[in-house]
C-alpha cells in the first residue's frame, strides 16, 4: 500500500486540502504538480539517485518531496539555513545528484525549481516501499550528522500506529508550523495528512498567533508542536483560547515540562497529549486519544511496537554499560529504553559500524534514552544517557559537531559544548572555550558557528575559561561545566 495512500487514491479533493502559508492545493493539483517533478527526476538521473531539497516551509518543498517519492528517488531534506560545512557534508555523504530550490553559491549540483503552476496529466504511482525513501540527517554525540535511512514502509507503519492511537482520520484538519526537514514536521506533519486524508494547514512560523489563526480560520482539529511551541502558547492566553475546540493538542520531540502541560490545560481547557519518538524509529510511544493524559508521561507503545527497559550499570572503565537484565515495570526503576517494530529505520547511510552499535544482538534498537514504565505500560522518559546530545527547541544537536565548528575559529584552542536548562527551549547551547590569545567576542563566535552549521546549532552563550576540567585520562568532565 502506498505511503501517500489518500493522495494517490484520489482523496483530498477539496481545494483547501493542503495549505502552506498563502498557497492551497487540492490533492489532484498537488499530485499533478508533483508528477512534473517526478518526470524531471526520471529524465535527469537514475531514479534511485538521491535528490536534495532545500526544505523551506513552503508548497515548493511539499511538491518536490512528493515528486521525488513518486519517482522513487530518496529525498535528502536540507535545512534551508544550513551553513557551509553542514550542507557540504549532507550533499557529499548522501551523494545527491540534483538540488531542488534556491541554490546557494557553494552548491554545484544541477538545480531545479518547482513551478507551482505546472501540472502533468498522466497517472502516477508510488514505487514499492522497502527501499530508502528519505535520508534524514541527524546528530550523534560526536562527528558529523548521520543519514537515517527511512523506507516508505517504515513511515507508513509508523503513521498507521499514530492514526490508530489518535483516531486520526480524513475528518481531521492537521495544523502545525514545524520545519519540513525532520520526522515531526515532514513525516508526521505532511505525509501523515497525505496518508490519512486529513486536511493540512502549515502555519508558517509556529507562533501562538498562527496556531490560533489555524484554529479560527481553518478549523484545525489536530495540532502538532514541540514543547517550546506549547510553552509559548501557554504564555499567551488569548491565542490559547482559540484552541479550546481542537480535538487533540499533541506535544513531542522533547520533554514537555509539567508546568507547561498545566498552563496549556488552564488556557485551552484541555490537557495536551504527549508522544515520544526518534528520527531512527518514528513515533514509538504515544498517549492514546482516549487514554489518560498524565503530565510527564508519554504513553504506551503504538500498534506494532514493543519496548523493554534494560538495566544500566557502571562498567570497569567507569562508563555506563547496558546489561541484559530487564528493570521492573514499577513506574520507578530506570533503564535504557529499547524498541523494535515495523517503523524502524534501515541503518545510517555509509555507517555500518554506527548502525551496528545501535542494535542489540537480539535485534532491539537502543534509543539511548532512560525511561521508566509502570504496570499499565505507561512510559516516562527521564533523560538521555549521553550529555553530548542536546535538545534545544525540539532540535537534536550533537555537542561534537558544534565543538568541531568552534575549533575552526582561529581564536579558540579548546571547546566543550553543553546543554543547560532553559524555560523556553528546554535546553540551550552553551559553549565553554579556551582562547590562548585573549577573549573572543561572543556574538562573533555565534555568527561563526551559524555560517558553518544550521542557525539552531549556534551557542546562545559563550563562556571563556582558562582551562576545561579534565579527568586523569584527559577527558573533559562536562558535568563540572554545568552551572545548574
Ligand atoms: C537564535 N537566534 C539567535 C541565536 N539563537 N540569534 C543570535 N544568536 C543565537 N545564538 C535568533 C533566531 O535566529 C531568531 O531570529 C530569534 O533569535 C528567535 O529564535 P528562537 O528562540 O530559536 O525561536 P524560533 O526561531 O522561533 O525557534 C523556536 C522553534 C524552533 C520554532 C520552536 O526551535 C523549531 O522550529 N523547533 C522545531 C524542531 C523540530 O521540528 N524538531 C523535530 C525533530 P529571527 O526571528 O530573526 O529568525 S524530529 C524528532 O524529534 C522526533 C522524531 C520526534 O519525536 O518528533
Ligand atoms: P530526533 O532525533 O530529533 O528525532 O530526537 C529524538 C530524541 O528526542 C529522543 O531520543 C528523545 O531524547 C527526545 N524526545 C522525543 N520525544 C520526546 C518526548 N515526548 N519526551 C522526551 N524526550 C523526547
Amino acid at each position: 500500500m502506498p505511503l501517500l495512500r489518500a493522495l494517490l487514491d484520489g482523496g483530498l479533493d477539496d481545494p483547501e486540502a493542503v495549505r502552506i502559508g498563502d498557497t492551497a492545493f487540492s490533492g489532484p493539483e498537488l499530485l499533478g504538480a508533483a508528477a512534473v517533478v517526478a518526470d524531471e527526476i526520471g529524465e535527469r538521473s537514475a531514479p534511485t539517485s538521491p535528490v536534495a531539497v532545500s526544505a523551506t516551509a513552503s508548497a515548493e518543498t511539499v511538491v518536490a518531496v512528493v515528486g521525488a517519492l513518486l519517482a522513487g528517488a530518496p529525498v535528502v531534506p536540507v535545512p534551508p539555513d544550513s551553513g557551509l560545512a553542514e550542507r557540504g557534508h549532507l550533499l557529499s555523504d548522501s551523494g545527491a545528484t540534483t538540488w531542488f530550490g534556491d541554490k546557494p553559491r557553494d552548491v554545484t549540483l544541477p538545480c531545479r525549481r518547482v513551478d507551482l503552476s505546472r501540472r502533468a496529466g498522466h497517472e502516477v504511482r508510488e514505487p514499492t516501499g522497502d527501499g530508502p525513501a528519505l535520508i534524514l540527517y541527524t546528530s550523534g554525540t560526536t562527528g558529523s550528522p548521520k543519514g537515517v535511512l527511512l523506507s516508505a514502509d517504515a513511515m507508513a507503519a509508523g503513521l498507521d500506529g499514530l492514526a490508530d492511537a489518535w483516531a486520526w482520520t480524513a475528518a481531521d484538519t492537521l495544523a502545525h508550523g514545524l520545519p519540513l526537514f525532520h520526522v515531526h514536521g515532514l513525516v508526521l506533519g505532511v505525509f501523515g495528512a497525505l496518508r490519512t486524508g486529513s486536511r493540512l494547514v502549515h502555519t508558517g512560523r509556529p507562533t501562538p498567533e498562527n496556531y490560533a489563526r489555524a484554529a479560527r480560520e481553518h478549523g484545525g482539529s489536530l495540532f502538532f508542536g514541540v514543547p517550546t511551541v506549547w510553552s509559548r502558547i501557554g504564555d499567551d492566553p488569548a491565542s490559547a483560547a482559540a484552541l479550546t475546540d481542537a480535538r487533540l493538542l499533541v506535544s513531542g520531540s522533547a520533554p514537555l515540562p509539567v508546568p507547561v502541560f498545566e498552563r496549556v490545560r488552564e488556557h485551552t481547557g484541555q490537557a495536551p497529549l504527549e508522544r515520544y519518538g526518534m528520527s531512527e524509529t518514528m513515533i514509538t510511544l504515544a498517549v492514546r486519544a482516549d487514554g489518560e493524559r498524565r503530565p510527564g508521561w508519554v504513553g504506551v507503545p503504538v500498534a506494532g511496537v514493543e519496548t523493554r527497559l534494560r538495566a544500566v550499570v557502571d562498567g570497569p572503565d567507569g562508563e555506563p554499560r547496558t546489561t541484559d537484565d530487564d528493570v521492573p515495570a514499577d513506574g520507578e526503576s530506570i533503564g535504557e529504553l529499547q524498541v523494535r517494530g515495523p517503523s524502524l529505520f534501515d541503518g545510517y547511510l555509509n555507517r555500518p559500524e554506527a548502525t551496528a552499535e545501535t542494535w542489540t544482538d537480539d535485534g532491539w534498537f537502543r534509543t539511548g534514552d532512560a525511561a521508566v514504565v509502570d504496570g499499565a505500560g505507561y512510559h516516562r522518559i527521564v533523560g538521555r544517557r549521553s550529555v553530548d546530545l542536546i535538545k534545544s527547541g525540539g532540535y537534536r544537536i550533537g555537542a561534537g559537531e558544534v565543538e568541531t565548528a568552534l575549533l575552526a575559529h582561529a581564536g579558540i584552542s579548546e571547546a566543550a559544548v553543553v546543554g543547560e536548562p532553559d524555560d523556553d527551549l528546554g535546553q540551550r547551547i552553551v559553549a565553554h572555550v579556551v582562547c590562548p590569545d585573549g577573549p573572543v567576542d561572543a556574538q562573533e563566535v555565534m555568527d561563526f558557528v551559524g555560517e558553518r552549521l544550521s542557525k539552531h546549532k549556534r551557542p546562545r552563550e559563550v563562556v571563556v575559561v582558562d582551562e576545561l576540567p579534565r579527568n586523569a585520562m584527559g577527558k573533559v568532565q562536562k558535568a563540572r561545566l554545568r552551572r545548574d
